[in-house]
């Protein structure tokens, strides 16, 4: 009798998703806000930033695709083919993470490990997915184990300290005398009396970069808060460079660590507002490449894939 070779167990690889055209932006920005519409003037400023940005092109989620691929690819060949498969699950966007555990269900899977194209974790962010994913599956019957964070991981560290290493050489013989910032994602400052871990971890994330990189002046700000009333995380990257200019600082390497994508808070915030903000106050900005499908990371979120995946096949 032969032995029926055991299902794959599912990867549901999560990110934060973007309109599927320019149509579909009211409704991204209304799921964003929890079902409350934009006001016209909200919705035409994103709309004016994406128009800006893509040209008919969403980034983003050409950017997942292939992050979905190459992670399967990488799986593939770590832990053998057939061992893995991987589903998109966005948060905002469709194919919603609700779907894609509705498709490892529909395909017999029955035990299924939960990523975040984000490495840090915060229960306003990571968090919620992995509310959403853990909700799902125990409707369909899904053994889930998640990956709260991997911003240490060497590999991670590796690909965003060559990356700082780039970015600086752009400054030629200046070179020694740049300002590197990582910035990430603002949050409401409320996560702070939650004891929440996102600063804590991104500074770490910095500092081993900055190490890995051999950085001397580096230092970190917040970027692309919300508009939402609320006090947010700062300094943002705008009051940042303002401080900058009067410590007579001339360049500036912008190293978003929170973010793995190009996509519209990299391209619009970072590669047309903050830079329009340092010329104006005669300061030289670059940024690093994002880590997109780099097989260094690849490699980080299948480390980490692998190991959760025994909690739910030991
Ligand atoms: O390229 C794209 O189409 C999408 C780019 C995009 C990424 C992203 C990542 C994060 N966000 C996080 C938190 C918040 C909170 C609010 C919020 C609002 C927006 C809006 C847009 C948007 N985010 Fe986002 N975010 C991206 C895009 N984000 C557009 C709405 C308009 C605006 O504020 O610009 C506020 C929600 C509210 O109103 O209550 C909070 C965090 C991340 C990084 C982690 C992750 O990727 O999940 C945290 C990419």
């Amino acid at each position: 009798m032969t032995e029926t070779p055991a299902s794959p167990i599912g990867v549901l690889v999560m990110s934060y998703g973007t309109p599927e055209s320019m149509e579909r932006i009211e409704a991204y920005y209304t799921h964003i806000r929890r079902g409350h519409p934009p006001t016209p003037e909200q919705l035409d400023d994103l709309t004016r930033r994406y128009e800006t940005i893509v040209g008919g092109v969403f980034p983003l989620r050409e950017n997942t695709n292939r992050q979905v691929e190459a992670l399967q690819r990488t799986l593939d060949e770590s832990a053998g083919a057939g061992r893995y498969a991987c589903y998109q699950g966005l948060k905002h966007a469709s194919p919603y993470i609700e779907d894609g555990v509705a498709a490892m269900a529909a395909d017999g899977i029955r035990e299924a490990v939960g990523i975040v194209l984000a490495p840090h974790y915060s229960s306003m962010s990571v968090g919620g997915y992995i509310k959403r994913a853990q909700e799902e599956a125990e409707k369909r019957g899904v053994k889930m184990a998640f990956v709260r964070q991997y911003h240490l991981h060497p590999s991670l560290i590796e690909a965003l300290a060559e990356r700082v290493s780039k970015g600086l050489d752009k400054f030629g013989a200046e070179r020694d005398r740049v300002r590197v910032l990582f910035s990430a994602h603002s949050l409401p400052e409320k996560i702070l009396e939650m004891k929440d871990p996102y600063p804590e971890q991104l500074l770490e994330t910095s500092k081993a970069v900055a190490e890995a990189a051999a950085v001397r002046e580096w230092q970190f700000t917040w970027q692309s808060a919300g508009q939402t009333g609320q006090p947010w995380l700062g300094p943002d990257i705008l009051e940042t460079l303002d401080r900058l200019a009067a410590e007579d600082v001339k360049n500036v390497l912008v190293a978003p660590v929170g973010f793995v994508s190009d996509h519209l808070e990299v391209l619009y915030d970072l590669d047309l507002e903050a830079k329009k903000h340092a010329a104006g106050l005669g300061m030289h900005l670059e940024r690093i490449d994002m880590l997109n499908d780099d097989p260094r990371y690849m490699k980080a979120l299948a480390d980490h894939v692998r190991e959760a995946s025994k909690e739910v096949r030991p």
